[in-house]
Protein backbone atom coordinates (compact mmCIF):
# COMPACT_ATOMS: atom_id res chain seq x y z
CA UNK A 1 0.00 0.00 0.00
CA UNK A 2 1.24 3.38 -0.96
CA UNK A 3 1.83 6.30 1.80
CA UNK A 4 -0.97 8.97 1.77
CA UNK A 5 1.24 11.94 0.09
CA UNK A 6 1.14 15.01 2.71
CA UNK A 7 -1.10 17.31 1.98
CA UNK A 8 1.09 20.60 1.05
CA UNK A 9 0.06 23.33 3.37
CA UNK A 10 -1.82 26.20 2.31
CA UNK A 11 -0.35 29.60 1.32
CA UNK A 12 -0.55 31.46 4.02
CA UNK A 13 -3.36 34.65 3.87
CA UNK A 14 -1.67 37.48 3.38
CA UNK A 15 0.20 35.81 -0.05
CA UNK A 16 -3.30 35.05 -1.01
CA UNK A 17 -5.09 38.35 -0.17
CA UNK A 18 -5.87 41.08 -2.30
CA UNK A 19 -5.33 44.59 0.03
CA UNK A 20 -7.70 47.52 -0.68
CA UNK A 21 -5.62 51.10 0.63
CA UNK A 22 -8.13 53.36 2.37
CA UNK A 23 -6.95 56.89 2.68
CA UNK A 24 -9.20 57.89 6.04
CA UNK A 25 -9.81 61.86 4.95
CA UNK A 26 -11.03 61.33 1.81
CA UNK A 27 -12.66 58.05 1.36
CA UNK A 28 -16.48 58.61 2.87
CA UNK A 29 -18.14 61.29 5.43
CA UNK A 30 -20.05 59.43 8.25
CA UNK A 31 -20.92 62.82 9.37
CA UNK A 32 -21.19 65.33 6.76
CA UNK A 33 -18.03 67.74 8.07
CA UNK A 34 -16.31 66.94 4.44
CA UNK A 35 -13.26 64.89 6.15
CA UNK A 36 -13.95 61.09 5.78
CA UNK A 37 -14.03 59.12 8.83
CA UNK A 38 -14.67 55.84 10.55
CA UNK A 39 -18.00 55.80 10.62
CA UNK A 40 -18.54 56.39 6.78
CA UNK A 41 -15.88 53.28 6.56
CA UNK A 42 -17.95 51.27 8.31
CA UNK A 43 -21.15 52.12 6.26
CA UNK A 44 -19.21 51.58 3.10
CA UNK A 45 -17.71 47.96 4.51
CA UNK A 46 -20.26 46.02 2.64
CA UNK A 47 -19.34 47.65 -0.66
CA UNK A 48 -15.51 46.30 0.12
CA UNK A 49 -16.52 43.35 0.46
CA UNK A 50 -18.88 42.93 -2.93
CA UNK A 51 -15.76 44.47 -4.49
CA UNK A 52 -14.15 41.31 -3.39
CA UNK A 53 -11.11 41.77 -2.36
CA UNK A 54 -10.02 40.16 1.16
CA UNK A 55 -8.20 43.24 3.10
CA UNK A 56 -7.82 46.79 4.20
CA UNK A 57 -4.87 48.95 4.99
CA UNK A 58 -6.08 51.64 6.82
CA UNK A 59 -3.63 54.64 6.31
CA UNK A 60 -3.39 55.89 9.95
CA UNK A 61 -6.16 57.08 11.97
CA UNK A 62 -4.32 57.62 15.16
CA UNK A 63 -4.36 61.21 17.54
CA UNK A 64 -2.65 63.41 15.56
CA UNK A 65 -1.80 67.54 14.87
CA UNK A 66 -2.49 66.17 11.19
CA UNK A 67 0.87 68.09 10.21
CA UNK A 68 1.31 65.05 8.02
CA UNK A 69 -2.22 64.53 7.98
CA UNK A 70 -1.80 61.36 10.37
CA UNK A 71 2.04 60.18 9.77
CA UNK A 72 2.72 62.33 12.75
CA UNK A 73 1.32 60.56 15.66
CA UNK A 74 0.63 61.83 19.13
CA UNK A 75 -0.98 58.73 20.29
CA UNK A 76 -0.48 55.71 19.01
CA UNK A 77 -3.48 54.23 21.00
CA UNK A 78 -6.25 56.50 20.37
CA UNK A 79 -8.14 57.50 16.99
CA UNK A 80 -7.97 61.28 16.43
CA UNK A 81 -11.84 62.56 17.02
CA UNK A 82 -11.41 63.91 13.60
CA UNK A 83 -12.33 60.72 12.83
CA UNK A 84 -13.93 59.34 15.77
CA UNK A 85 -13.21 57.46 18.41
CA UNK A 86 -11.95 54.26 20.19
CA UNK A 87 -15.93 52.71 19.90
CA UNK A 88 -15.91 53.34 16.27
CA UNK A 89 -12.74 51.98 15.64
CA UNK A 90 -13.95 48.58 17.26
CA UNK A 91 -17.30 48.47 15.29
CA UNK A 92 -14.94 49.21 12.52
CA UNK A 93 -13.02 45.93 12.91
CA UNK A 94 -16.01 43.95 13.78
CA UNK A 95 -17.72 44.82 11.07
CA UNK A 96 -15.01 44.04 8.52
CA UNK A 97 -14.66 40.66 10.31
CA UNK A 98 -18.68 39.86 9.62
CA UNK A 99 -17.84 40.69 6.10
CA UNK A 100 -14.96 38.43 5.83
CA UNK A 101 -12.77 41.18 5.70
CA UNK A 102 -9.14 41.25 7.48
CA UNK A 103 -8.05 44.95 8.65
CA UNK A 104 -4.40 46.36 8.62
CA UNK A 105 -3.61 49.55 10.43
CA UNK A 106 -0.61 52.02 9.43
CA UNK A 107 1.88 51.92 12.44
CA UNK A 108 4.75 54.70 11.90
CA UNK A 109 7.51 53.98 13.90
CA UNK A 110 10.27 55.76 12.76
CA UNK A 111 9.02 59.06 14.21
CA UNK A 112 6.32 60.67 16.45
CA UNK A 113 4.69 63.74 16.09
CA UNK A 114 5.99 67.13 18.66
CA UNK A 115 2.80 66.84 20.39
CA UNK A 116 3.77 62.94 21.16
CA UNK A 117 4.07 63.35 25.42
CA UNK A 118 7.17 61.36 24.43
CA UNK A 119 9.18 64.51 22.95
CA UNK A 120 7.42 66.68 24.88
CA UNK A 121 9.43 65.33 27.90
CA UNK A 122 12.33 65.01 25.61
CA UNK A 123 12.12 68.75 24.77
CA UNK A 124 12.49 69.28 28.29
CA UNK A 125 16.19 68.95 29.40
CA UNK A 126 19.12 67.01 28.52
CA UNK A 127 18.59 65.22 31.61
CA UNK A 128 14.98 64.38 30.70
CA UNK A 129 14.75 60.67 30.67
CA UNK A 130 13.06 60.79 27.27
CA UNK A 131 16.02 62.50 26.16
CA UNK A 132 17.57 59.26 24.22
CA UNK A 133 14.75 58.27 22.73
CA UNK A 134 14.89 60.60 20.36
CA UNK A 135 17.94 61.76 18.30
CA UNK A 136 19.35 64.69 19.77
CA UNK A 137 23.13 65.67 18.90
CA UNK A 138 25.34 68.31 19.51
CA UNK A 139 25.70 71.07 16.42
CA UNK A 140 28.63 70.67 14.09
CA UNK A 141 31.76 72.42 14.80
CA UNK A 142 30.48 75.42 12.78
CA UNK A 143 27.20 75.83 14.92
CA UNK A 144 25.50 74.34 12.03
CA UNK A 145 23.44 70.66 11.53
CA UNK A 146 25.56 67.38 12.99
CA UNK A 147 25.39 65.73 9.43
CA UNK A 148 24.51 66.68 5.58
CA UNK A 149 21.06 65.38 5.60
CA UNK A 150 18.39 67.09 4.11
CA UNK A 151 14.62 66.32 5.22
CA UNK A 152 12.10 64.80 2.94
CA UNK A 153 9.65 67.40 2.83
CA UNK A 154 10.45 71.49 2.53
CA UNK A 155 14.06 72.61 1.09
CA UNK A 156 15.28 72.18 4.98
CA UNK A 157 17.88 70.10 6.90
CA UNK A 158 16.65 67.42 8.84
CA UNK A 159 17.61 68.71 11.71
CA UNK A 160 16.16 71.75 14.13
CA UNK A 161 17.71 73.19 16.70
CA UNK A 162 16.32 73.41 19.74
CA UNK A 163 17.28 76.67 21.31
CA UNK A 164 16.89 76.23 24.81
CA UNK A 165 19.05 73.20 25.00
CA UNK A 166 21.45 74.06 22.22
CA UNK A 167 21.09 70.67 20.50
CA UNK A 168 19.43 69.62 16.95
CA UNK A 169 16.80 66.80 16.90
CA UNK A 170 16.85 65.00 13.89
CA UNK A 171 13.53 64.78 11.86
CA UNK A 172 13.83 62.62 8.20
CA UNK A 173 10.45 64.35 7.54
CA UNK A 174 8.69 67.63 9.05
CA UNK A 175 10.00 69.30 11.84
CA UNK A 176 6.72 68.15 13.62
CA UNK A 177 7.92 64.33 12.67
CA UNK A 178 10.90 64.03 14.93
CA UNK A 179 12.83 60.84 14.53
CA UNK A 180 12.73 57.89 17.33
CA UNK A 181 16.10 56.26 18.85
CA UNK A 182 15.18 52.68 18.09
CA UNK A 183 18.47 51.86 19.83
CA UNK A 184 16.97 52.80 23.18
CA UNK A 185 15.94 49.50 24.86
CA UNK A 186 13.09 51.14 26.01
CA UNK A 187 11.62 52.83 22.52
CA UNK A 188 11.59 49.57 21.46
CA UNK A 189 9.50 47.96 24.12
CA UNK A 190 7.16 51.06 23.89
CA UNK A 191 6.70 50.29 20.29
CA UNK A 192 6.08 46.86 20.71
CA UNK A 193 2.91 47.55 23.27
CA UNK A 194 1.48 49.95 20.72
CA UNK A 195 1.52 46.50 18.13
CA UNK A 196 0.02 44.51 21.36
CA UNK A 197 -2.69 47.05 21.89
CA UNK A 198 -4.18 46.75 18.56
CA UNK A 199 -3.83 43.16 18.13
CA UNK A 200 -5.13 42.74 21.12
CA UNK A 201 -8.49 44.62 19.48
CA UNK A 202 -8.00 42.11 16.94
CA UNK A 203 -6.35 43.36 14.11
CA UNK A 204 -5.18 41.20 11.55
CA UNK A 205 -1.84 43.25 10.94
CA UNK A 206 -0.01 46.67 9.90
CA UNK A 207 1.49 48.68 7.30
CA UNK A 208 4.67 49.58 8.84
CA UNK A 209 5.74 53.31 7.14
CA UNK A 210 9.46 53.69 6.12
CA UNK A 211 10.38 50.70 8.04
CA UNK A 212 14.19 50.67 6.77
CA UNK A 213 14.84 53.68 8.67
CA UNK A 214 13.93 52.91 11.91
CA UNK A 215 17.66 50.72 12.84
CA UNK A 216 19.95 54.33 11.68
CA UNK A 217 23.53 53.70 12.04
CA UNK A 218 24.28 55.68 15.63
CA UNK A 219 27.17 57.51 13.79
CA UNK A 220 24.67 59.29 11.80
CA UNK A 221 27.93 59.64 9.14
CA UNK A 222 27.33 62.38 5.98
CA UNK A 223 25.41 61.39 3.16
CA UNK A 224 29.05 60.40 0.69
CA UNK A 225 27.65 62.79 -2.34
CA UNK A 226 27.35 65.87 -0.74
CA UNK A 227 23.74 67.27 0.74
CA UNK A 228 20.50 64.96 -0.31
CA UNK A 229 18.26 62.62 1.21
CA UNK A 230 18.74 59.63 3.56
CA UNK A 231 15.27 57.87 2.87
CA UNK A 232 16.68 55.81 -0.10
CA UNK A 233 19.80 54.80 1.32
CA UNK A 234 19.68 53.65 5.18
CA UNK A 235 19.43 49.81 4.92
CA UNK A 236 21.75 49.29 8.28
CA UNK A 237 21.83 45.54 9.87
CA UNK A 238 19.96 47.02 13.19
CA UNK A 239 16.70 47.03 11.51
CA UNK A 240 17.03 43.65 10.82
CA UNK A 241 17.54 42.57 14.46
CA UNK A 242 14.25 45.23 15.20
CA UNK A 243 12.83 43.26 12.74
CA UNK A 244 13.16 40.18 14.23
CA UNK A 245 11.58 41.64 17.63
CA UNK A 246 8.54 43.15 15.78
CA UNK A 247 8.41 39.51 14.55
CA UNK A 248 8.26 37.83 17.64
CA UNK A 249 5.12 40.26 19.14
CA UNK A 250 3.58 39.39 15.80
CA UNK A 251 3.68 35.89 15.70
CA UNK A 252 2.75 35.52 19.44
CA UNK A 253 -0.94 35.79 18.59
CA UNK A 254 -2.62 33.16 17.12
CA UNK A 255 -4.46 34.75 14.43
CA UNK A 256 -1.68 34.98 12.06
CA UNK A 257 -0.83 38.78 11.57
CA UNK A 258 0.70 40.28 9.21
CA UNK A 259 3.43 43.37 8.41
CA UNK A 260 3.48 44.53 5.46
CA UNK A 261 6.95 47.20 5.07
CA UNK A 262 7.00 50.22 3.46
CA UNK A 263 10.81 49.75 2.46
CA UNK A 264 12.32 52.53 0.09
CA UNK A 265 15.08 51.23 -1.39
CA UNK A 266 15.69 50.02 -5.08
CA UNK A 267 18.33 47.89 -5.48
CA UNK A 268 17.85 43.99 -6.47
CA UNK A 269 17.24 42.43 -3.38
CA UNK A 270 17.67 45.19 -1.37
CA UNK A 271 13.77 44.60 -0.21
CA UNK A 272 13.78 41.07 -0.09
CA UNK A 273 16.18 41.22 2.39
CA UNK A 274 13.51 42.81 4.74
CA UNK A 275 11.48 39.65 4.65
CA UNK A 276 14.72 37.98 6.41
CA UNK A 277 16.48 34.99 6.39
CA UNK A 278 13.89 32.57 7.66
CA UNK A 279 15.47 29.15 9.09
CA UNK A 280 13.32 25.77 9.41
CA UNK A 281 11.74 26.46 12.44
CA UNK A 282 10.66 29.92 11.44
CA UNK A 283 13.17 31.84 13.60
CA UNK A 284 14.88 34.80 11.26
CA UNK A 285 11.81 35.79 9.64
CA UNK A 286 11.12 39.72 9.45
CA UNK A 287 8.24 41.39 7.63
CA UNK A 288 6.13 39.21 5.75
CA UNK A 289 5.51 41.53 2.62
CA UNK A 290 7.73 44.65 1.35
CA UNK A 291 6.18 47.03 -1.05
CA UNK A 292 7.46 46.73 -4.52
CA UNK A 293 7.30 50.44 -6.22
CA UNK A 294 8.51 49.86 -9.10
CA UNK A 295 5.45 49.19 -10.62
CA UNK A 296 4.40 52.78 -9.64
CA UNK A 297 7.37 54.22 -11.66
CA UNK A 298 7.00 52.17 -14.92
CA UNK A 299 5.35 54.65 -17.56
CA UNK A 300 2.50 53.25 -20.01
CA UNK A 301 5.13 50.96 -22.48
CA UNK A 302 5.70 47.35 -23.24
CA UNK A 303 9.80 47.72 -22.42
CA UNK A 304 9.04 49.04 -19.26
CA UNK A 305 6.29 46.72 -18.14
CA UNK A 306 8.22 43.74 -19.43
CA UNK A 307 10.99 45.25 -17.30
CA UNK A 308 9.50 45.57 -14.53
CA UNK A 309 7.41 42.42 -14.81
CA UNK A 310 10.56 39.85 -14.95
CA UNK A 311 12.31 42.24 -12.20
CA UNK A 312 9.69 41.55 -10.15
CA UNK A 313 9.01 38.00 -10.61
CA UNK A 314 13.30 37.35 -10.74
CA UNK A 315 13.74 38.79 -7.78
CA UNK A 316 10.98 36.39 -6.10
CA UNK A 317 12.23 33.65 -7.59
CA UNK A 318 16.08 34.55 -6.94
CA UNK A 319 15.21 35.57 -2.63
CA UNK A 320 12.62 32.72 -2.37
CA UNK A 321 10.17 35.86 -1.95
CA UNK A 322 6.93 36.32 -2.09
CA UNK A 323 6.45 39.76 -4.19
CA UNK A 324 3.93 42.66 -4.08
CA UNK A 325 2.15 44.92 -6.67
CA UNK A 326 0.79 48.10 -6.35
CA UNK A 327 -0.50 50.68 -9.16
CA UNK A 328 -1.23 53.78 -6.98
CA UNK A 329 -1.35 54.99 -3.29
CA UNK A 330 -1.85 58.22 -1.35
CA UNK A 331 1.51 59.54 -2.25
CA UNK A 332 2.12 59.60 -5.60
CA UNK A 333 -0.08 60.44 -8.99
CA UNK A 334 -2.70 57.58 -9.08
CA UNK A 335 -2.54 55.59 -12.73
CA UNK A 336 -5.29 57.03 -13.93
CA UNK A 337 -3.51 59.96 -13.91
CA UNK A 338 -0.07 59.22 -14.97
CA UNK A 339 -1.59 56.45 -18.05
CA UNK A 340 -3.59 59.51 -19.21
CA UNK A 341 -6.77 57.54 -20.25
CA UNK A 342 -10.30 55.14 -18.59
CA UNK A 343 -8.81 52.18 -21.19
CA UNK A 344 -4.99 52.09 -20.00
CA UNK A 345 -5.89 52.37 -16.27
CA UNK A 346 -9.16 49.38 -17.38
CA UNK A 347 -6.03 47.42 -19.10
CA UNK A 348 -4.05 48.37 -15.85
CA UNK A 349 -6.36 46.39 -13.58
CA UNK A 350 -6.21 43.31 -15.64
CA UNK A 351 -2.57 43.37 -15.47
CA UNK A 352 -2.26 43.81 -11.62
CA UNK A 353 -4.96 41.44 -10.90
CA UNK A 354 -2.94 38.79 -12.94
CA UNK A 355 0.54 39.08 -11.49
CA UNK A 356 1.79 35.98 -8.81
CA UNK A 357 1.56 38.89 -6.11
CA UNK A 358 -0.21 40.06 -3.41
CA UNK A 359 -1.95 42.98 -4.96
CA UNK A 360 -2.84 46.07 -3.42
CA UNK A 361 -5.37 48.79 -4.52
CA UNK A 362 -5.60 52.00 -3.27
CA UNK A 363 -9.57 53.54 -2.75
CA UNK A 364 -10.63 54.77 -6.05
CA UNK A 365 -9.03 52.95 -8.38
CA UNK A 366 -11.84 51.20 -9.16
CA UNK A 367 -14.13 53.91 -9.78
CA UNK A 368 -10.85 54.59 -12.21
CA UNK A 369 -9.95 58.05 -10.66
CA UNK A 370 -7.42 60.38 -12.00
CA UNK A 371 -5.97 63.30 -10.14
CA UNK A 372 -8.11 66.14 -8.49
CA UNK A 373 -6.09 69.62 -9.84
CA UNK A 374 -5.63 71.62 -6.82
CA UNK A 375 -5.82 75.09 -6.67
CA UNK A 376 -2.67 76.73 -5.44
CA UNK A 377 -5.22 78.48 -2.51
CA UNK A 378 -6.35 74.85 -1.90
CA UNK A 379 -3.17 73.54 -1.35
CA UNK A 380 -2.79 71.63 2.42
CA UNK A 381 0.19 69.20 1.95
CA UNK A 382 3.62 69.44 2.55
CA UNK A 383 4.51 66.94 0.18
CA UNK A 384 2.46 68.09 -2.67
CA UNK A 385 0.24 64.86 -2.64
CA UNK A 386 -3.24 66.22 -2.83
CA UNK A 387 -4.46 65.71 -5.79
CA UNK A 388 -4.46 61.82 -5.29
CA UNK A 389 -6.11 62.51 -2.14
CA UNK A 390 -9.34 64.04 -3.24
CA UNK A 391 -12.44 62.50 -1.80
CA UNK A 392 -14.02 59.62 -3.13
CA UNK A 393 -17.66 60.69 -4.89
CA UNK A 394 -19.97 58.23 -3.72
CA UNK A 395 -23.57 59.91 -5.50
CA UNK A 396 -23.81 61.23 -9.54
CA UNK A 397 -25.02 64.39 -8.19
CA UNK A 398 -22.80 66.70 -5.87
CA UNK A 399 -22.02 67.03 -2.94
CA UNK A 400 -21.36 63.11 -3.57
CA UNK A 401 -22.33 61.80 -0.67
CA UNK A 402 -20.20 64.17 1.33
CA UNK A 403 -20.51 67.59 3.63
CA UNK A 404 -20.97 70.44 1.34
CA UNK A 405 -17.38 71.07 1.85
CA UNK A 406 -14.81 69.19 1.42
CA UNK A 407 -11.33 69.23 2.75
CA UNK A 408 -10.28 68.90 -0.83
CA UNK A 409 -11.49 69.34 -4.16
CA UNK A 410 -12.98 66.29 -6.22
CA UNK A 411 -11.22 64.80 -9.44
CA UNK A 412 -13.17 66.84 -12.62
CA UNK A 413 -16.16 64.63 -13.92
CA UNK A 414 -17.01 63.18 -10.53
CA UNK A 415 -20.07 62.44 -11.18
CA UNK A 416 -19.48 60.45 -13.99
CA UNK A 417 -16.60 58.55 -11.52
CA UNK A 418 -18.81 57.67 -8.99
CA UNK A 419 -20.34 53.98 -8.39
CA UNK A 420 -23.54 54.95 -10.64
CA UNK A 421 -21.98 57.39 -13.13
CA UNK A 422 -20.96 55.55 -16.64
CA UNK A 423 -17.20 55.13 -15.59
CA UNK A 424 -17.54 54.18 -12.38
CA UNK A 425 -19.96 51.91 -12.76
CA UNK A 426 -18.52 49.93 -15.90
CA UNK A 427 -14.63 50.13 -14.83
CA UNK A 428 -15.73 48.75 -10.76
CA UNK A 429 -17.95 46.09 -12.55
CA UNK A 430 -14.43 44.89 -14.55
CA UNK A 431 -12.71 45.23 -10.99
CA UNK A 432 -15.26 43.11 -8.99
CA UNK A 433 -15.55 40.88 -11.93
CA UNK A 434 -11.51 40.40 -11.72
CA UNK A 435 -11.18 40.22 -8.13
CA UNK A 436 -13.89 37.20 -8.34
CA UNK A 437 -12.26 35.54 -11.15
CA UNK A 438 -8.76 35.67 -8.94
CA UNK A 439 -10.65 34.54 -5.69
CA UNK A 440 -12.22 31.34 -7.72
CA UNK A 441 -8.83 30.43 -9.86
CA UNK A 442 -5.67 29.27 -7.50
CA UNK A 443 -4.07 29.88 -10.85
CA UNK A 444 -4.17 33.67 -10.79
CA UNK A 445 -2.85 33.73 -7.27
CA UNK A 446 -0.14 31.38 -6.97
CA UNK A 447 0.17 30.04 -10.38
CA UNK A 448 3.69 29.43 -11.90
CA UNK A 449 4.30 33.11 -13.89
CA UNK A 450 6.20 32.64 -17.23
CA UNK A 451 6.67 35.11 -19.80
CA UNK A 452 5.51 34.97 -23.04
CA UNK A 453 7.57 36.43 -25.74
CA UNK A 454 5.27 38.51 -28.22
CA UNK A 455 7.53 41.88 -28.96
CA UNK A 456 6.58 44.88 -30.46
CA UNK A 457 4.09 46.88 -28.46
CA UNK A 458 2.40 43.72 -26.57
CA UNK A 459 3.29 41.75 -23.41
CA UNK A 460 2.23 38.87 -22.13
CA UNK A 461 2.38 36.03 -19.66
CA UNK A 462 0.75 33.11 -18.55
CA UNK A 463 -0.15 31.44 -15.03
CA UNK A 464 -0.51 27.68 -14.22
CA UNK A 465 -1.30 25.77 -11.75
CA UNK A 466 -2.11 21.77 -12.74
CA UNK A 467 -4.31 21.80 -15.99
CA UNK A 468 -5.04 25.14 -15.20
CA UNK A 469 -3.44 27.45 -17.48
CA UNK A 470 -4.50 31.19 -18.23
CA UNK A 471 -2.60 33.77 -20.78
CA UNK A 472 -2.59 37.32 -20.38
CA UNK A 473 -1.70 39.81 -23.03
CA UNK A 474 -1.72 43.18 -22.75
CA UNK A 475 -1.50 46.08 -25.97
CA UNK A 476 0.61 49.28 -24.72
CA UNK A 477 0.41 50.63 -28.40
CA UNK A 478 -2.43 52.77 -29.49
CA UNK A 479 -2.78 50.97 -32.67
CA UNK A 480 -4.50 47.11 -32.97
CA UNK A 481 -2.27 44.24 -33.35
CA UNK A 482 -2.26 40.46 -34.36
CA UNK A 483 -1.39 38.19 -31.69
CA UNK A 484 -0.65 34.69 -31.97
CA UNK A 485 -2.94 32.94 -29.26
CA UNK A 486 -5.79 31.42 -29.49
CA UNK A 487 -8.52 30.89 -26.72
CA UNK A 488 -11.70 32.36 -24.59
CA UNK A 489 -11.44 35.67 -23.01
CA UNK A 490 -12.34 34.96 -19.68
CA UNK A 491 -12.07 38.43 -18.25
CA UNK A 492 -10.89 41.91 -20.05
CA UNK A 493 -10.13 45.70 -20.03
CA UNK A 494 -13.17 46.04 -23.39
CA UNK A 495 -15.11 43.11 -23.61
CA UNK A 496 -15.18 39.93 -22.58
CA UNK A 497 -17.01 35.93 -22.61
CA UNK A 498 -15.88 36.07 -26.39
CA UNK A 499 -13.69 33.72 -28.20
CA UNK A 500 -10.75 35.86 -29.00
CA UNK A 501 -10.20 36.79 -32.61
CA UNK A 502 -6.18 37.39 -33.01
CA UNK A 503 -5.74 40.99 -32.42
CA UNK A 504 -5.86 43.14 -29.50
CA UNK A 505 -7.20 46.24 -29.97
CA UNK A 506 -5.28 49.34 -28.57
CA UNK A 507 -4.72 49.62 -25.13
CA UNK A 508 -6.82 46.44 -24.49
CA UNK A 509 -5.72 43.73 -22.06
CA UNK A 510 -7.06 40.02 -21.80
CA UNK A 511 -7.41 37.23 -19.81
CA UNK A 512 -7.26 34.05 -22.37
CA UNK A 513 -8.33 30.39 -21.11
CA UNK A 514 -6.92 27.91 -23.70
CA UNK A 515 -9.93 26.36 -25.98
O1 LIG B 1 5.64 61.00 -0.68
C1 LIG B 1 6.71 60.82 -1.18
C2 LIG B 1 7.08 61.58 -2.36
O2 LIG B 1 6.16 62.60 -2.56
C3 LIG B 1 7.63 59.79 -0.67
O3 LIG B 1 8.96 60.13 -0.80
C4 LIG B 1 7.30 59.46 0.78
O4 LIG B 1 7.78 60.45 1.62
C5 LIG B 1 7.93 58.17 1.18
O5 LIG B 1 7.42 57.19 0.33
C6 LIG B 1 7.60 57.82 2.63
O6 LIG B 1 6.22 57.82 2.79
C7 LIG B 1 5.62 57.47 4.01
O7 LIG B 1 6.12 58.20 5.10
C8 LIG B 1 5.87 59.60 5.11
C9 LIG B 1 4.43 59.96 4.80
O8 LIG B 1 4.32 61.33 4.52
C10 LIG B 1 3.91 59.18 3.60
O9 LIG B 1 2.55 59.49 3.39
C11 LIG B 1 4.13 57.73 3.91
O10 LIG B 1 3.58 56.88 2.92
C12 LIG B 1 6.26 60.08 6.48
O11 LIG B 1 5.61 59.33 7.47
Amino acid sequence: MSEPSAKPMPPPWWQEAVFYQIYPRSFADGNGDGVGDLAGIIDRVPYIAELGVDAIWLSPVFTSPMHDFGYDVSDYCDIDPVFGSLADMDRLIAECHDHGLRITLDWVPNHTSIDHPWFVESLTSRDSPKRKWYVWRDPAPDGGPPNNWRAEFGDMPAWTLDEASGQYYLHLFLPEQPDLNWHHPDVEEAMHDTLRFWLDRGVDGFRADVINLIGKDPGLADLPDGPGKALTTIDEPATHRMLRGIRKVLDAYDHKPMMVGEVCLYRPGQTASYLGVVGPDGEGAELHLAFDFRATHARWDADRFGEVIDAIQGDSVEFDSWPTWTLSNHDRRRHRQRYGSDGRARSAAVMLLTQRATPYLYAGEELCLPDATIPPDAVVDPGGRDGCRAPIPWTEDAPFGWGESTWLPFVADAGLRSPDGVIGASTLALYRRLLHLRRNEPALRRGDQRRLELGGPVVGWTRTLGANEFDIVVNFGDIAVPVDLVGDIVEGSHRSGVAFDGVLQPDEAVILTRP
